[in-house]
């Protein structure tokens, strides 16, 4: 665990067009992460394959991959003291009926595969998400809320 741990956060096509980007970006940052990478695409269903590479053997995976590719999600990178885990938190459980109220999932999903967002689930699927949406690297720079959010 570091202050410096990294997520790789994804709202999903129908968070894009429900128009609940600002909503899941506020809660990171009032939460005290910090963004350190930013973007709306349209990704191929190539790219979602290598995403989800490790749900290839599921039978939901070519549907999965295919809704994925089908309109723009946001990728984003947010740094910060348990940011894998505690980002998984606030997205709540994979399934929305199960997802407690004040989670993201819990608070505007109700259907598995429209669960609104993607958080990585552990440290190195977040290297390796952020390595395959960022190619480019992320962006760094100094934050001068860090020494009034961590101890
Ligand atoms: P995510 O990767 O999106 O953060 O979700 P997760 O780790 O909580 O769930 P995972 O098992 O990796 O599944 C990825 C996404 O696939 C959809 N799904 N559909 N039809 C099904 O049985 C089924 N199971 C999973 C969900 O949208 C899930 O977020």
């Amino acid at each position: 665990m570091s202050v410096k741990e990294r997520t790789y956060i994804m709202v999903k096509p129908e968070g894009v067009q429900r128009g609940l980007v600002g909503e899941i970006i506020k809660r990171f940052e009032t939460r005290g992460f910090k963004l350190i990478a930013l973007k709306l695409v349209h990704a191929t269903k190539e790219h979602f394959e290598k995403h989800y590479a490790d749900l290839s053997t599921k039978p939901f995976y070519p549907g999965l991959v295919k809704y994925m590719a089908s309109g723009p999600v946001v990728a984003m990178v947010w740094e910060g003291l348990d940011s894998v885990k505690t980002g998984r938190t606030m997205l709540g459980a994979t399934n929305p009926l199960a997802s407690a109220p004040g989670t993201i999932r819990g608070d505007y999903a109700l259907s598995l595969g429209r669960n609104v967002c993607h958080g990585s689930d552990s440290v190195e699927s977040a290297e390796k998400e952020i390595k395959l949406w960022f190619p480019e690297g992320v962006v760094q720079y100094e934050s001068s809320q860090a020494a009034w959010i961590f101890e």
